[in-house]
């Protein structure tokens, strides 16, 4: 089998005064932080359908990158040539895991028997790749949202059909998942959700959804898998709303339904950022409620109100994600790149561009956010934010032993309270700052 990225070799670290466009600025694989090398902190995986399959089509014109990789496309030998091209990337660059869905890996069929003829062929070439590579499936998916018979979603949908249609990939995907030994099975609610609600019955739907993955955590368990399921929420796009809006709706909904000992979140930076939070603030909801599972790094654009699944750029961001990721006493699942290159990049040093960037970001988030810990200015403030909590009457709140007349009389003795302790934000900031450019 010939070299697919000819002249691009195996990227190095150089250190961060290196100017080498395809080499490593941060991410030093061995270098250990806060007790473990950064490659154990940070599982990258690479996603199948932006690196291997999207070409940079949008609404105005047609694929500006060749992602054919020497092959027809729509072909198996397509496949495989993707196959090929994606593990030679992931060796060049030490990127130990990927993510995928059904058919990013094969042409859809017309009937579904012979789809799955096809992914168990390509599963097979994949399967001694991994043997020969010593790379792993980090989660697996069905693109539930792509054909037009999910126009109004898989298990949202109103036809009992493509319900089952929907079971029926599920079900491949989690032998596929099995298969490849995947540590993860992700639920994206790609069309569940309603553009109005005149046509939509919406505690129905929820309790369909509910169902089918119920149904699908029967079928894992049956067959082995001992991984987590993840819900990826988002609140728009493409449909109007969404119903796994943010982390604290999708918790919700899997404590509703008693999914919640199954599941945990995959949180995407870009997802949050669309329903109006911080990447932070969703992965700070998913850990405090013991279900920060795995995290899509990538990141939108403020000035635009769409997914845009770009590279991780942003140090702030990642700084403060990692700070989550080390309190949280790091994830079980990974940093899966849910990012493509933008149209205008379309050469394969683009691609390898696009992966160095997000790992550096990553690397230099995590060396930042293990300072930060390190320098404790701002886990001491916090601390002391709440100290009235530990003693006196505060004390008795916390135990739950108080009642609110004693509460009362407790205030009524007291006379007006002092304004609370100030909440020194521009001093936090400027300690982050002082942290992230020194
Ligand atoms: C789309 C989602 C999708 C999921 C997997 O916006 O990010 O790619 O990660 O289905
Ligand atoms: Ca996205
Ligand atoms: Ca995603």
């Amino acid at each position: 089998m010939s070299e697919i990225f000819e002249n691009i070799g195996k990227i190095q670290y150089e250190g961060a005064d290196g100017k080498h466009a395809l080499a490593f600025h941060y991410y030093d694989k061995e270098r250990v932080i806060m007790g473990k090398p950064m490659r154990e902190h940070l599982p990258f995986a690479m996603a199948w359908w932006h690196n291997l399959c999207a070409t940079g089509v949008d609404m105005f014109g047609r694929g500006s990158a060749d992602k054919s990789f020497g092959a027809r496309e729509g072909t198996m030998e397509h496949a495989r040539a993707k196959v090929d091209a994606g593990f030679e990337f992931m060796e060049k660059l030490g990127i130990e895991y990927f993510c995928f869905h059904d058919v990013d890996l094969v042409p859809e069929a017309d009937d579904i028997r012979e789809t799955n003829r096809r992914l168990d062929e390509i599963s097979d070439y994949m399967l001694e790749k991994m043997k020969e590579t010593g790379i792993k499936c980090l989660w697996g998916t069905a693109n539930m949202f792509g054909n037009p018979r999910f126009m109004n979603g898989a298990g949202s949908t109103n036809s009992a059909d493509v319900y089952c249609f929907a079971a029926a990939q599920i079900k491949k995907a989690l032998d596929l998942t099995v298969k490849l030994g995947g540590r993860g099975y992700v639920f994206w609610g790609g069309r569940e959700g309603y553009e109005t609600l005149l046509n939509t019955d919406v505690k129905f739907e929820q309790e369909n959804i509910a169902r089918l993955m119920r149904m699908a955590v029967a079928y894992a368990r049956s067959i082995g898998f001992t991984g987590d399921f993840y819900i990826e929420p988002k609140p728009k796009e493409p449909m109007k709303h969404q119903y796994d809006f943010d982390a604290a709706t999708a918790i919700g909904f899997l404590r509703q339904y008693g999914l919640e000992k199954d599941f945990k979140l995959n949180i995407e930076a870009n997802h949050a950022t669309l329903a109006g939070h911080t990447f932070q603030h969703d992965l700070r909801i998913s850990a405090i409620n013991g279900m920060l599972g795995s995290i899509d790094a990538n990141q939108g654009d403020c000035l635009l109100g769409w997914d845009t699944d770009e590279f991780p750029f942003n140090v702030y961001e990642s700084t403060m994600c990692m700070y989550e990721v080390l309190k949280n006493g790091g994830i079980t699942g990974g940093f899966n790149f849910d990012a493509k290159t933008r149209r205008p990049s379309y050469t394969k040093e683009d691609m390898f561009a696009g992966y160095i960037l997000g790992m550096d970001t990553f690397a230099l988030g995590l060396i930042k956010a293990a300072e930060l810990i390190e320098d404790g200015r701002i886990d001491d403030f916090v601390r002391e934010r709440y100290l009235s909590y530990q003693s006196g009457i505060g004390a008795k709140i916390v135990s739950g032993g108080a009642s609110l007349a004693e509460l009362a009389a407790y205030a009524e003795k007291m006379g007006a309270p002092k304004l609370p302790g100030s909440g020194r934000q521009e001093y936090l900031e400027g300690v982050v700052n002082q942290i992230l450019f020194r």
